[in-house]
């Protein structure tokens, strides 16, 4: 299946789906690596109750050194803004790349509707507690995992441009996009055994706090199972991968891959915007993980 060019899906007239709950983290705007344009293009296709912003939402380490900005990062503010005004809850949990905001936490701040909170505690539907939490917190049981360090540095971002290579390559044999970055992660032993402690230490946290689950960000690994008899959900990024968690009107809960389901090209230019004609929207979902 071709890819759908993005700048013809952001002026096509979507079709909404509206879920009880919905959870994205890792965004890192103000970074190149930022999906903010499939975020953008998401955040229109999609209306919910409760918006949680799970962290590293914009990257503010970037902001001391290099900055990158353009109409998607904009747009994706945009969309959220509105989302609070016509009436989703938005509720921002801090993480490690956008600390800034954890010294505003004693203020209990709450601006143009945006709540900030250093954590949550989300009720679903069919009344399970699942804590939500950006997850650096646990960094101390992952030290050593290198690909963590690499998170926010200059190799990471070179890592990224090989991918965006390696992509290329890929869809020249017609083979579909995959993430080089997540994919050398699950190679690397070390890394496998990293994302294993962080998981399993998120749960032990969610089993301490007696709630039925957690849901996290922070490692750009988008999971869902059961540890231990609670429930791990990680809702991935919008840098490496394009998933977000959602939680349906009856409390089920699914992870979406949103370059999956609309066909997005990771390719796709970010800098190109309008004046096409109005795009076909392929709007069928595709469920990643039930
Ligand atoms: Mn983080």
């Amino acid at each position: 299946m071709d890819a759908i060019p993005l700048d013809q899906s952001l002026t096509a007239s979507p079709t909404v789906t509206h879920y009880r709950t919905v959870f994205v983290s890792d965004v890192h705007l103000g970074t190149r690596g930022s999906r903010a344009d499939f975020l953008a293009d998401f955040l229109l296709r999609i209306s919910c109750d409760t918006l949680y912003l799970v962290g590293d939402i914009i990257d503010g380490w970037r902001l001391r050194r290099s900055w990158y900005w353009d109409s998607h990062h904009d747009e994706v503010l945009r969309l959220i803004l509105k989302m609070a005004r016509k009436g989703t809850d938005v509720v921002y949990i801090p993480g490690n790349h956008d600390e800034m905001f954890r010294n505003w936490l004693p203020m209990r701040l709450e601006i143009a509707g945006i709540r900030l909170c250093e954590n949550a505690i989300h009720e679903t539907a069919d009344g399970r507690r699942l804590l939500v939490m950006h997850g650096d917190e646990f960094d101390s049981v992952v030290r050593y995992a290198p690909f963590l360090a690499l998170l926010g540095d200059r190799a990471y971002e070179a890592s990224l441009i090989i991918n965006r290579w390696f992509n290329l390559a890929r869809r020249r044999l017609g083979l579909p996009y995959r993430s080089l970055s997540a994919w050398l992660k699950r190679q690397v032993k070390g890394a496998v055994k990293a994302i294993d402690r962080f998981e399993i230490a998120l749960a032990a946290e969610a089993r301490r706090r007696a709630v039925d689950g957690v849901v996290c960000g922070h490692i750009h690994h988008a999971e869902m199972r059961e540890i231990g008899g609670v429930l791990y959900v990680n809702d991935g990024d919008w840098v490496e991968s394009c998933t977000a968690l959602v939680e349906h009107a009856e409390g089920r809960l699914e992870l979406i891959d949103w370059a999956e389901q609309r066909r997005l090209s990771f390719l796709a230019s970010r800098d190109r915007r309008g004046g096409r004609d109005r795009g076909h929207a392929d709007d069928a979902a595709l469920p990643v993980t039930a």
